[in-house]
């Protein structure tokens, strides 16, 4: 089977998806090619936080109606040490906000965005292989035990951290940075009320835990696991013992426990591989970055990805310049850098390493004291919550 088209982009997560939908406003014509279902990729629970840059991106690419009606402006949140709790007064500070609406909900957005406007979206797809990316590109797949040719004059690597686009810039041209952080998050969906109005990201002797929610009556709370636990491992009322002895007591004497609807582990890590750019492939997201959600930065790094390559593909198409293209793997990896050093920043503030003795136990807490005395260091912390500009 082929097909021709102006981009082909894989991977229909956040990335991939809203690429398309960026590119199909513009005219462009594309098509994504996905390795799994629509319905395994809305089951996926991750995300929580969007920057204000996000959001406005989402409502300007007429991705907001759902967004505006069901997610929660929020214009602070709460950091706890020490049994006590204060909040960064974001709106105070640097006169923004954030947005809280789960990943799998702009996700749902996305896709049935691309089902009215019947974009070509290939999913189920195997053996996803490139060719030719410096000269006339084509990727090759099977859908269904037919073998499929997409000609594109560019191609998005929009596949993730597990995919094949970032493999398939030869070795001897990427450079990849990593640090893998030695613990994890336990995370759960909790169908009860959240504990607090605002999120608390709560520094303890015992580990971080992290109180978020997705709506008024569904909760998302974490808490840092050693790297080797199992999931299995956790029992419900394990979770909920350990969770309730990390937050300050003002919350946990309100917390409102039930049986979680999900139960994972997900591992930290900082990830990055550059360039951002091969011939004529670009990647975009987590193909090219990770951060550790500490910074709730995934999601968005993912989309000022896809804003700045969507907009250098309208330039190359539209106005015949290639200015964005070449600046794109640059432009974008000064801002994942950004991103990377604040995220690793409140992991490092935030979270009981190993090797942590009290001296760097104190350390943390006379940090986020200090924070909570400083005006300047609320402006720093809160200009990196809601988003450096796109
Ligand atoms: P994704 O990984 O979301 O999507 C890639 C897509 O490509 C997938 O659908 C995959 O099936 C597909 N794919 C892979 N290989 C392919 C191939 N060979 N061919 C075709 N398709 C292929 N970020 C936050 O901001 N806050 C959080 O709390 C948070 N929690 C997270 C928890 C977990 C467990 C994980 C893994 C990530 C979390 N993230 C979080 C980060 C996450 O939200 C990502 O930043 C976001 O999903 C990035 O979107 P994409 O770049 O589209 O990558
Ligand atoms: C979430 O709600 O899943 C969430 C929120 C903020 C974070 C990480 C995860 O920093």
């Amino acid at each position: 089977m082929r097909l021709r088209v102006q981009l082909a982009i894989i991977g229909g997560g956040p990335s991939g998806l809203l690429l398309a939908q960026l590119c199909a406003n513009a005219g462009i014509e594309c098509a994504v090619i996905e390795r799994q279902s629509r319905d395994y990729v809305l089951k996926r629970i991750r995300a929580g936080v969007l920057e204000w840059g996000t959001v406005e991106l989402l409502r300007s690419a007429g991705l907001g109606s759902r967004m505006d009606a069901q997610g929660q402006v929020h214009e602070g949140f709460y950091l706890a040490a020490q049994n006590q709790t204060f909040r960064v007064d974001l709106k105070k500070a640097i006169s923004k906000q954030v947005m809280v609406y789960g990943q799998t909900e702009v996700t749902k957005d996305l896709y049935d965005a691309h089902s009215k406007r019947g974009t070509s979206i290939y999913e189920n797809v195997t053996d996803v292989a490139f060719h030719d990316l410096t000269t006339k590109p084509y990727v090759t797949f099977t859908q269904d035990k037919e073998l499929w040719r997409v000609d594109a004059d560019f191609i998005a690597g929009c596949d993730g951290f597990h995919g094949v686009s970032r493999h398939s810039i030869p070795a001897d041209v990427r450079r990849e940075y990593e640090k893998v952080y030695p613990f994890g998050w336990l995370g759960i969906l909790s169908p009860t009320k959240p504990v607090s109005h605002e999120l608390i990201y709560a520094n303890h002797p015992r580990g971080f835990a992290l109180a978020s929610m997705r709506n008024p009556q569904l909760s998302r709370y974490y808490i840092q696991v050693p790297l080797e636990d199992k999931v299995e491992a956790w029992s419900d009322a394990a979770f909920w013992d350990e969770f309730k002895r990390r937050l300050p007591a003002v919350a946990a004497e309100s917390l409102v426990t039930d049986t979680p609807i999900e139960k994972s582990i997900a591992p930290l890590r900082s990830f990055v591989s550059e360039p951002m750019r091969w011939g004529k492939l670009f990647l975009c997201g987590d193909a090219a970055h990770i951060v550790p959600p500490t910074g709730a930065k995934g999601l968005n790094l993912a989309v000022s990805d896809v804003y700045y390559l969507s907009e250098a593909l309208r330039q190359h198409f539209k106005e015949k310049s290639d200015a964005g293209l070449e600046a794109y793997s640059a432009k974008a990896l000064a801002r994942v850098w950004k991103a990377i050093r604040f995220s690793w920043w409140m992991t490092t503030l935030l979270h009981r390493f190993p090797v942590m003795c009290d001296f760097d136990q104190r350390v943390q807490e006379s940090e986020i004291d200090y924070i909570a005395q400083s005006p300047a260091a609320q402006m720093m912390l809160a200009e990196n919550y809601c988003g450096l500009p796109l």
